[in-house]
């Protein structure tokens, strides 16, 4: 079997031979570059959702800005590149090199223009955490009518005059809110459009605000996230919400020394002063210098875990402190969400784009776009996504429990074959060679049994292949 990337790359090349136009051909060059660069994934949701600093939680670097200065109106890429350096690419197709300094980390561009010449900016960074994908800040969605909410929109939206800029996205929710589904459901699609299901993953954002910030918030969140991911419409639109709070994640990459003091200041206090302190942000905040500031990158969730954490001895120095705001946070899930659900699924999310510009670029009627026709509905990683799809949308036969194993074998929890057979990670080959074999034995079954549905039938062939997949390539993961 051809690799599927490998067929959309021979497919880009002879139709960038056949095509006159250059404006096209130019489309086309970019398509092809991209099936070689890193998977793109934007993180979406309203203003002040929480999007910059998870940003930097996921980087674990200060990197965007979080406040409300004219570049964080605009989407900005943050790919990994030899050395730091800013480029502007402007709406009249052109591109140039900005100057930029950092501000506590915080990278400030110098547009030199006005914000609406500018299409978007590409900030490079060397960071292994963006090898394998490039995240992408957008401004957010404040009503369905502002020109910044516009703007995001356009640039995740596939359909419309252009193919989505975007492989993935991380949707930021903070309450459920019926504009936040409203937003999902706008670039919802027939399934192979972006922002669906099988690429977009739910973040209840800003966790630790949760119930007053009190030291049960991130229990609270999680239930929360859970009853978000029972909800029917939202779970069509992205079936795993994870609650983080990213502002600890943030923290926790970058704590300084000077804030580990400033807690373990607070936190030698006697008892019913820090309590006192420890009330509310604004008490906190005014008591004394140095605890603004760290209110600022922490949260009062935060500051309260500190010092408790430092008055209980759990932690001892500031590494000990960052490791514990990083496993509070949530961030260490929703990299591993990541992983399973885009990077793991990094080929077949890249050709679909790759295949939208073709449609774009290309008559209906052409051989070309014939061939692209072929690869959606020959490929199996396409069926797979297709199924998903199918299943998420309640439009799939079959028991409860059946539909949840397809949706597992076919990849919705992530596509390593321990992902797909419910394993844990370290499940050795053996075990995972015949787990997949009574897998394939049952899906096979089901889809000869004369009772079964037609589509269940068909549905299962498909898992059967997946479990075939698996078994053919044991190592792989
Ligand atoms: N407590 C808390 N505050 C957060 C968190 N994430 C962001 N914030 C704060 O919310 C505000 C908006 O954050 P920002 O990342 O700029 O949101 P954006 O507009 O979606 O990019 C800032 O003041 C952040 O410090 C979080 O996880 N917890
Ligand atoms: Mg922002």
């Amino acid at each position: 079997m051809t690799d599927l990337l490998d067929r959309v790359r021979t497919l880009l090349d002879r139709a960038s031979v056949e095509l006159r136009d250059p404006g096209l051909r130019a489309r086309l060059a970019t398509a092809r570059r991209r099936v070689d660069e890193p998977l793109r994934v934007a993180i979406a949701g309203k203003v002040k959702a929480g999007k910059s600093t998870l940003l930097n939680a996921l980087v674990g670097e200060e990197l965007a800005p979080t406040d409300a200065g004219e570049c964080t109106r605009i989407v900005t890429w943050y790919a990994d590149g030899p050395t730091y350096q800013v480029q502007s690419y402007l709406r009249d197709g052109t591109a140039e090199p900005r100057p930029f300094n950092r501000v506590g980390g915080a990278v400030r561009i110098d547009l030199g223009r006005p914000a609406d010449e500018v299409d978007h900016l590409e900030v490079r960074v060397p960071s292994a955490r963006l090898r394998r994908h490039t995240l992408i800040d957008t401004p957010g969605i404040a009503s369905l009518s502002t020109d910044v909410s516009l703007r995001t929109m356009a640039f995740l939206e596939a359909e419309g005059e252009r193919a989505a800029q975007t492989d993935a996205v991380i949707y930021l929710l903070r309450h459920m809110h019926g504009s936040d589904v409203r937003f999902l459901e706008s670039f919802h699609g027939d399934g192979l459009s972006n922002g669906t299901p099988v690429n977009a993953v739910g973040v209840l954002s800003r966790a630790d605000e949760i119930g007053g910030c009190r030291l049960d918030a991130m229990a609270a969140a999680a239930r929360v996230a859970g009853r978000y991911a029972s909800d029917e419409r939202l779970r069509r639109l992205c079936p795993v919400v994870v609650p983080v709070a990213g502002l600890l994640g943030a923290a926790g990459a970058t704590l300084r020394e000077e804030e580990y003091a400033t807690l373990a200041a607070v936190a030698g206090l006697p008892m019913a002063d820090v309590v006192e302190l420890l009330l509310t942000a604004d008490r906190f905040g005014g008591s004394g210098p140095g605890r603004q500031p760290v209110l600022d990158r922490l949260g009062l969730f935060g500051v309260r875990l500190s010092v408790r954490l430092i008055r209980e001895r759990a932690v001892h120095d500031s590494a000990d402190l960052a490791r514990a705001l990083t496993a509070h946070s949530g961030i260490d899930r929703l990299r591993d969400v990541f992983e399973a659900q885009f990077v793991g699924r990094s080929e077949v999310l890249k050709a679909r784009s790759a295949l939208a510009v073709i449609d774009e670029c290309l008559p209906s009627d052409s051989a070309l776009a014939g061939e692209a026709e072929r690869i959606r509905a020959s490929a199996h990683e396409f069926v797979e996504l297709r199924l998903l799809h199918l299943i998420r949308s309640d439009r799939l036969p079959g028991t409860d429990e059946q539909l949840a194993e397809m949706d597992r074998l076919l990849g919705g929890a992530g596509g390593a074959a321990y992902h797909r057979l419910g394993l844990p990670a370290d499940a050795p080959p053996a075990r995972i060679a015949a787990a997949a074999q009574q897998a394939l034995a049952r899906w096979q079954a089901v889809s000869e049994h004369p009772f079964s549905a037609r589509e269940l039938r068909t549905a299962a062939r498909a898992a059967a292949r997946s479990c075939e997949g698996m078994l053919a390539t044991p190592a792989r993961s």
